[in-house]
């Protein structure tokens, strides 16, 4: 590992601390789909991008790009683009490197390749959207790019009643101009990320970094069941129709049948209790059901048979039972050209290629729906993720950079 590769990784590194400062509530990391720390995080990592030598823009969905112009692009031919990045939002009170570890390694990677000509453009991507948290709707950064961004979602309401459409604007952007921000599939040769691997299957067999075969299928419900308000001090306990004690018994249900299925994640992550005072019986509860699974028969037997506990339950407890939102996304294979270029890198850093599956989503699913994707996931120590403690080595880092650096040589060389 070059002296030159340690600096950029620890370069890495203290960015990724200082974009950890930008957040909506202090002493935590908390940055929404175009919250107000998203603007600090685009002025600092704008800066550090043209300082590396890349034309900077912000398109209508709020992501960053930064560009590096190939500089041997044959005359006459139109240039293609090379997409590498992540996300810049994170998840209420998450950590420093889910999502920003990937942006900051592409511009470290522009910096680790400098004075090298590339017969195509190198975009390095910081998607402003990516766990959707702000309005239930993950990907919605990468949706843009990918030129699948439905017009409709600009409806959609925040916890503070805000629709999409006005946190756009409100951020200075135009949300009837969003259909700008995608790249044609003609254009792009595809799209690349890098990311903390967020479990702990790296650390178990000793690699540094690992290729991604697929990622984990994913359903995401909202659901609702609705009782009767009413007063807790005068309401006989028999005839109650709590909707949050319904709730409670059908979220032990989600754990158990969770635990049961092999391989399944099943998790209720948000509640929204109505009225949520302490003197009135829960009239309507709202709750999220995130279900993943490798295989996704299994994923949709589990939603099934768990929307069916669901109504069993509420018949049970004479409360009503809704699905308000379903959105199921298949199981996401990695092209296979890219990746085995990314194996080969990793191979010429002199480290064995490590296989592995991403129970995590990414920016990638929605990508993948357009262009050729790969992944490389990096070694994450504890393997706890979505929590302050995530955690990442300098040395990591400077193989990964180091991959990414020999990836992007020998696609010039297949370009040329
Ligand atoms: O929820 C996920 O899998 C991702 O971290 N957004
Ligand atoms: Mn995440
Ligand atoms: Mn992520």
């Amino acid at each position: 590992m070059s002296p030159q590769t340690v600096a950029l990784a620890d370069l890495v590194m203290a960015r990724c601390d200082e974009l950890g400062h930008c957040s909506e509530e202090p002493g935590q990391i908390t940055r929404r789909f175009l919250s107000k720390p998203m603007h600090d995080v685009h002025d600092r990592l704008a800066a550090w991008m043209r300082s590396a030598g890349l034309s900077t823009r912000i398109d209508n969905a709020g992501n960053l790009i930064g560009r590096l112009e190939g500089q041997s692009i044959t005359a006459g031919e139109s240039p293609r683009t090379l997409l590498l990045g992540s996300h810049l939002d994170s998840v209420p009170g998450g950590g420093r490197y889910d999502g920003v570890l990937g942006v900051l390694l592409g511009l470290a990677l522009i910096e680790a390749l400098e004075g090298v000509n590339l017969p195509f453009h190198l975009d390095i991507i910081g998607f402003s959207e990516e766990e959707g948290v702000r309005f239930s709707k993950p990907y919605l950064g990468s949706s843009a790019v990918a030129g699948r961004f439905e017009t409709e979602w600009l409806e959609r309401v925040d916890a503070e009643g805000t629709t999409l459409r006005e946190a756009i604007v409100e951020f200075g952007l135009a949300p009837d101009c969003l259909g700008d921000a995608a790249y044609s599939t003609e254009e792009v040769i595809g799209f690349i990320e890098p990311h903390l691997e967020q479990g702990p299957l790296l650390e178990s067999c000793g690699s540094p970094v690992g290729l991604v075969t697929a990622i984990a299928g994913q359903s995401r419900l909202r659901l609702a069941f609705t009782g009767q308000m009413g007063h807790a001090g005068t309401t006989p306990m028999q005839g109650r129709h709590d909707a949050l004690v319904s709730s409670a018994e059908f979220i032990r249900a989600v754990r158990e049948l969770g635990t049961r299925v092999e391989g399944l994640r099943a998790t209720v992550g948000r509640l929204k209790v109505m009225p949520n005072a302490p003197n009135v019986i829960p009239g309507r509860v709202e709750l999220s059901l995130d279900v993943r699974h490798a295989e996704d028969e299994v994923r949709e037997q589990t939603v099934t048979e768990l929307l069916t506990l669901g109504e069993r339950i509420a018949s049970a407890d004479g409360v009503e039972f809704e699905v308000l939102e379903h959105t199921p996304e298949a199981a996401v294979a990695m092209d296979s050209q890219l990746s085995d270029l990314l194996g080969k890198a990793v191979a010429e850093t002199g480290y064995a290629v490590t296989e592995l599956p991403s129970g995590a989503g990414h920016d990638a699913v929605m990508m993948a729906k357009c262009f050729p994707i790969a992944m490389l996931f990096l070694r994450h120590p504890g393997g706890i993720s979505h929590h302050p403690d995530e955690r990442v080595e300098r040395d990591d880092v400077a193989v990964a950079l180091d991959v990414l650096s020999h990836f992007v040589k020998r696609l010039a060389r297949c370009a040329e």
